[in-house]
């Protein structure tokens, strides 16, 4: 199989095992024991390294070098047809009691878990390379800086981890020789990526992940998902800070005043656009940077909380994006990428549906599967989720404070997710109780970034359904904690730019038209911006939101702005359906911000 690679054997002064941690050095020991590989690689992040790897990957079939005029030192990788996303159902949280995982994990017990694994792992690596990663999530100086460890059978997710996270010595120093020193212990192998022998599994109290049979993103560059958000969820829990699923933007006045921005929308719901906007002409002078993408670790000082981006690269969604829709995001992936699952143009381009204005596209290709492609074919030519690999280095508006270690003070917190109907462009909440309200009923329509059916709505509180590692009760009690430790919390606001009119289209533009309610929440943050109240929150007038020069008649907007009542009536009583789902874990404070939300309605 195409994915499965062979042994290498590097040149002397590559792949040498460094001194270091005994407890590294012991963990991986047994991993050696157990998946007993040919021999053991060290990766250290080096450009020689780099060369050679990128090399056995192309002898291998693992990555196609794509045309160097076209997209310079970028390849592209083929996942097997049965390995396209995130897989929730073969994902779990392995903790002492199921009750700590809570009503939305999957739980299961961790010594028959770690049994089940080993026997998995049992002589898998046999005739392959087993890779070790040593990582650090999080800029080099930050005290929220965490290291990893991820050992993998898949050259793929070592280039994709070099691009992601910051590799090699700085992960070995930060650690130091310390046997008791925090760090997590990642295991990950292809098997033979068969869905019927792959799963996810996530021991918190040890901090530990095992990952077997795929070779897809979020379920095995465990960094990300894995590490920065269930485990580091955990982790935030337990030290008293945050990790979540969140973009975090700077946006800067013309008179150069500068807000930052977190949002949490969930999957494949605009945060990468979100947090690479440009704005639309009649903003000159506006500047939106960008500090991270998908995922923000928090922390509380005087009083505020401040954010870093623990990420080091973008694994993001390709289709849809163009250089109308997300000019930066283009311009980032335009070198030193890996893109999984687009198609291959004859000229060797990489190419997938919504890249050109429509028609535009090649008349034949490479499909993601590896078959021809015409403008005719039934199927796409790239994978809905197929995804970009690419570093923040490349991004045009990365933020001078991307790498800052105490991080960017956060002004405002975004929810938003994807709601045909019911939600309201944009609202505020009026506290930040009533905002967590707000994140812990979200819900979205399902995207194709997980496996399973898509366009379903479902509650994902805080963009976090598939990405908290423990009881989601918890989790709201740990957001109202963090609440009461705020002097100045960050005003709280959910957005939706999906609602869509009676013909089945949205009626918002969204992209870069989505400055004209950044700027709202901007002048919110500024004291300076009116509001109407209504009983789901603080409603911009329609003469508070700054439409100048954008084609949308009056009736667009009432309807993007609209609260129904009876829309609300069925909305509350899902919320209800969902807190009760839960099985009694959902705070008091959260049951009676939903009854003043109803009773609001009845005044
Ligand atoms: P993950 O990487 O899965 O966490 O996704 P994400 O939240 O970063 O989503 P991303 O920005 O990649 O957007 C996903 C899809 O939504 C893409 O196909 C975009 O084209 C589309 N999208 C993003 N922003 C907007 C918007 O403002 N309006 C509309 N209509 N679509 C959008
Ligand atoms: C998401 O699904 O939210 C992603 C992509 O950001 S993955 O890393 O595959 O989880
Ligand atoms: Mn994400």
């Amino acid at each position: 199989m195409k994915n499965i690679a062979p042994a290498i054997s590097p040149p002397k002064g590559i792949g040498d095992r460094p001194s270091g941690n005994q407890a590294v050095l012991d963990w991986v020991h047994e991993v050696e024991l157990l998946a007993k590989p040919e021999n053991i690689f060290w990766c250290d992040g080096s450009d020689r390294e780099h060369e050679f790897l990128l090399q056995e990957a192309q002898k291998q079939n693992v990555l196609i070098k794509l045309n160097e005029q076209k997209v310079p030192r970028s390849y592209l990788h083929r996942s097997n047809p049965n390995d396209v996303a995130r897989v929730e159902q073969f994902t779990f949280i392995c903790t002492p009691t199921e009750q700590e995982a809570g009503p939305t994990n999957n739980w299961s017990d961790p010594a028959e878990t770690y049994s089940k694994l080993h026997g998995l792992l049992k002589g898998a690596m046999r005739g392959r390379t087993m890779f070790v990663i040593p990582y650090i999530m999080g800029p080099p100086d930050s005290t929220l800086t965490k290291v990893g460890f991820e050992i993998t059978d898949s050259i793929y997710v070592v280039l994709s981890m070099r691009i992601m996270t910051r590799m090699g010595e700085v992960a070995l120093k930060r650690l130091g020789n310390d046997p008791k020193a925090e760090w997590n212990r990642g295991t990950h192998s292809l098997l033979d990526v068969d869905p019927a022998r792959r799963f996810i599994c996530h021991f918190p109290q040890d901090n530990t992940i095992i990952s077997v049979g795929s070779g897809y993103g979020g379920n095995v560059l465990l960094s990300k998902k894995c590490l920065a958000l269930r485990i580091g969820s955990y982790l935030a829990r337990k030290q008293g800070w945050m990790a979540e699923h969140m973009l975090i933007l700077g946006a800067e006045s013309p008179e150069g005043k500068k807000h930052y921005i977190a949002a949490a929308f969930p999957s494949a719901c605009g945060k990468t656009n979100f947090a690479m906007l440009i704005p639309p002409k009649h903003f000159a002078g506006w500047k939106i940077t960008t500090v991270g993408d998908d995922i923000a670790w928090m922390q509380i000082r005087d009083g505020r909380l401040f954010a870093v981006n623990p990420e080091n690269g973008y694994f993001g969604v390709v289709p849809g994006t163009n250089y109308k829709s997300n000019p930066n995001a283009m311009k980032s992936i335009s070198h030193d990428s890996l893109y999984t699952n687009v198609a291959l143009t004859d000229a060797g381009d990489v190419w997938w549906e919504g890249k050109d204005p429509a028609g535009a596209g090649p008349k034949h290709a490479i499909d993601w599967r590896g078959n021809d492609w015409t403008p005719d074919s039934k199927d796409k030519a790239a994978h809905p989720n197929s995804r970009f690999t690419a570093p923040c280095r490349n991004n045009p508006v990365l933020d001078p404070d991307f790498e800052k270690g105490d991080g960017v003070p956060i002004s405002a917190i975004i929810f938003g997710g994807r709601r045909s109907t019911t939600l309201p462009l944009v609202f505020q909440s009026f506290d930040w109780n009533h905002g967590v309200y707000l994140g812990a009923t979200m819900a979205s329509e399902t995207t194709a970034a997980a496996t399973g059916a898509v366009g379903q709505v479902r509650r994902d509180p805080m963009a976090m359904l598939p990405f908290c590692g423990y009881n989601i009760g918890d989790y709201f009690r740990h957001w109202l904690a963090i609440g009461k430790r705020l002097t100045k919390p960050p005003l709280i606001f959910n957005v939706n730019w999906f609602r869509k009119g009676e013909s089945g289209k949205f009626l918002w533009p969204g992209f870069g038209d989505n400055m004209r309610v950044l700027k709202w929440i901007l002048d919110r943050c500024e004291g300076s911006g009116g509001a109407v109240k209504s009983p789901i929150g603080f409603l911009p007038g329609i003469h508070d939101l700054d439409l100048v020069e954008l084609e949308i008649d009056h009736k667009g907007v009432d309807e993007l702005l609209e609260v129904d009542h009876e829309q609300w009536k069925t909305e509350l009583a899902e919320h209800k359906k969902f807190f009760d789902s839960l099985g009694g874990v959902v705070p008091e404070e959260l049951m009676k911000q939903r009854e003043q939300v109803a009773a609001r309605f009845a005044e």
